[in-house]
């Protein structure tokens, strides 16, 4: 079973089971695309952003009708006493008037446990989907994700979420680097600059799909369909 893809369909080998992929949806938080957030605070456009949040809940719903499906959500976000924020991370949010840490209109910017912090209403995990707390960009760096996929026996990874050229990316980067087969959805992924996400979907289609495939919701839900004839 293949979903329609570019550079090539996907996955390479055709072989799309629910038992050996995995939905992640990355840092759908108010931070990232919440009034009063961390992204509003740096004054960049929240439709950018927000332009996931409806193509994540359709395929998120059929996702969810699909028994064994692993879903896997990740907060970007650090401890209240900021032990885990690196001094030149904290410095460079400061000059653009965000200062991970300081106290915004939705709380303490990027801390756990903040109002800001948590995954948006509309996307809010369910019972049995996993949630990856992680101090950086990437899903990986400080986190148990990799024992967890390894354990599901996870081989396919379909990313979504924001922002499309940093947190999105680097976790596909990651992923890719260590074999999982990689897809990320054009419409369920948002940057804080339009340039920038058509630019980083670009990236992934070069070399013959280097870190994976671009697809959209669409052409995934009408996979997960057939597979569930
Ligand atoms: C950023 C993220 N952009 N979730 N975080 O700082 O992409």
């Amino acid at each position: 079973m293949y979903i329609h893809a570019n550079p090539y369909n996907y996955p390479y080998n055709g072989n799309l089971r629910a038992d050996n992929t995995a939905l992640i949806i990355i840092d759908m938080q108010t931070d990232f695309c919440g009034p009063g957030g961390y992204v509003d605070q740096m004054g960049y456009d929240l439709s950018l952003t927000r332009r996931a949040i409806e193509p994540i809940q359709s395929l998120l719903e059929v996702v969810r009708s699909i028994p064994g499906f692993t879903v896997i959500h990740t907060r970007e976000g650090h401890k209240p006493d900021l032990s885990d924020l690196p001094d030149n991370k904290r410095w460079r949010s400061a000059q653009i008037g965000a200062e991970i840490g300081s106290e915004g209109p939705a709380g303490r910017i990027l801390v756990r446990g903040e109002k800001g912090w948590d995954i948006i209403e509309e996307l809010y995990p369910i019972e049995g989907e996993l949630i990856i707390d992680k101090p950086g960009k990437g899903s990986f760096y400080g986190t148990d994700l990799d024992l967890i996929l390894r354990n599901r026996r996870i081989e396919n990874i379909i990313l979504t979420g924001i922002t499309t050229d940093v947190c999105v990316h680097t976790t596909m980067r990651e992923a890719n680097d260590r074999g999982y087969e990689c897809l990320i959805l054009e419409d369920c992924t948002g940057a804080t600059d339009y340039n920038n996400h058509l630019a980083a979907l670009k990236m992934v289609t070069m070399q013959g799909g280097v870190f994976g495939s671009v697809s959209d919701s669409k052409k995934v839900i009408d996979a997960l369909k057939t597979m569930m004839k």
